[in-house]
């Protein structure tokens, strides 16, 4: 025990299809067993976690009665206290949703798709989950010759108005929250960034009832910058969840452990979820490593609960240190909160400023001093 070991306060939540991931890629067979769900609550709870998420067929992991598995999951729920905050389903690793789900050019396989989230929306909502993701990793092309993406979108508002009006049908105390991601498994998916998932909710037929659920790596896949998102997310009231890993740039989704990847980045994420009013789950979505063991798994598990509370001390040291409270106001950060015009004034009052251009143009904004504050209480020689 030490000052960086997880307790239920922290939020931390798991997919069960993270360490449960037997570690299959395109080039490989499983390097792990399959992990029966009730032993990773278990060991999740054991470690500090507050809560699991699932999809439905993570549940049918070892077990492929559904009323049986679903009975010892919610035995082990109970045994253990875990929360279940999150639910999604999968849309993607049965062959039958390979041009998709939502937004299949087979209509008979959007019809099914629909069917598949709408019952386990209910489970979810039995389980007490308020959020629902929707992954669309399957919504794509690889030609733009194969989909007729206007229509894709028409398809997909379909079926989000569709699912959020069966949730209010049936009472349910639940919010969608979709997750963006550029490409892999399809070449390109639909809802590629943060940005185009905020604009199509715009066109919902319920927008309060969807938000987001961006990743790390996703965002940085697509080489964009995951805290400015996450900033927009949350001035947007739509961070609704957030799955936490590391990536290294622009390459195939790494999922690493949180701050594995690029640890700045992470860095200045969670001095942002701490500081920016997020209330929700700090849901890791990772894959432990194809070279780990059975063992390793909860090591890596364990990692990025860690590493979120140690950049949450280097935050915390960052903000109270009285030289960067002075750097960030000789930076200007915290003049950006004044509004630019005064309470009654017009844009004719832009006018009467006795403004010198030249003056102006040469006052430095000192950033470097700044950024290199923050990286000297990253690497630990400050605070
Ligand atoms: C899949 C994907 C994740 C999503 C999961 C939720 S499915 O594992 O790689 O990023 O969050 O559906
Ligand atoms: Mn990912
Ligand atoms: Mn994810």
């Amino acid at each position: 025990m030490d000052a960086y070991t997880p307790t239920k306060e922290d939020k931390f939540t798991f997919g069960l299809w993270t360490v449960g991931w037997p570690a299959r890629d395109p080039f490989g067979d499983a390097s792990r067993a399959a992990l029966d769900p009730v032993e990773t609550v278990h060991r999740l709870a054991e470690l500090g976690a507050y809560g699991v998420t699932f999809h439905d067929d993570d549940l049918l992991a070892t077990e492929s009665d559904r009323d049986k598995a679903i009975r010892s999951f919610k035995q082990a729920l109970s045994d253990t206290g875990l929360k279940v905050p999150m639910a999604t389903t999968n849309l993607f690793t049965h062959p039958v949703f390979k041009d998709g789900g939502f937004t299949s050019n087979d209509r008979d396989v959007r019809r099914y798709a629909l069917r598949k989230v709408m019952r386990n929306v209910d489970l979810a909502a039995e389980l007490g989950a308020t959020t629902y993701v929707c992954w669309g990793g399957r919504e794509g092309a690889e030609s733009d010759a194969a989909k007729d993406v206007r229509a894709a979108m028409a398809r997909y508002k379909e079926g989000m108005d569709l699912l959020c009006q069966y949730v209010i049908d049936k009472g349910y105390d639940i919010r969608f929250a979709l997750e963006p991601k550029p490409n892999e498994p399809r070449g390109d998916i639909l809802l590629p960034t943060i940005g185009h998932a905020l604009a199509f909710i715009n066109e919902l037929e319920h927008p309060e009832m969807v938000g987001l659920n961006p990743e790390v790596g996703h965002e940085q896949m697509a080489g964009l910058n995951f805290v400015h998102g996450i900033a927009q997310a949350l001035w947007q009231g739509k961070l609704f969840h957030i799955d936490l890993n590391g990536q290294h740039g622009p390459k195939y989704d790494q999922d690493l452990v949180f701050g594995h990847g690029d640890v700045k980045s992470a860095f200045f994420l969670v001095d942002l979820l701490e500081n920016g009013g997020y209330e929700g789950p700090r849901h890791f979505d990772y894959k432990p490593m194809r070279t780990e063991d059975a063992q390793d798994v909860w090591v890596s598990a364990a990692a990025n609960m860690r590493t979120y509370l140690i950049l949450k001390a280097k935050a915390a040291a960052f903000r109270a240190d009285p030289e960067v409270q002075e750097a960030l106001r000789d930076s200007r950060v915290t003049d950006l909160a004044e509004p630019t015009l005064a309470p009654g004034e017009s844009y004719d009052d832009l006018a009467k400023d006795d403004f010198d251009l030249d003056v102006a143009a040469q006052r430095g904004f000192h950033f470097t001093r700044l950024n290199q504050l923050a990286l000297e209480h990253l690497l630990g020689v400050r605070g």
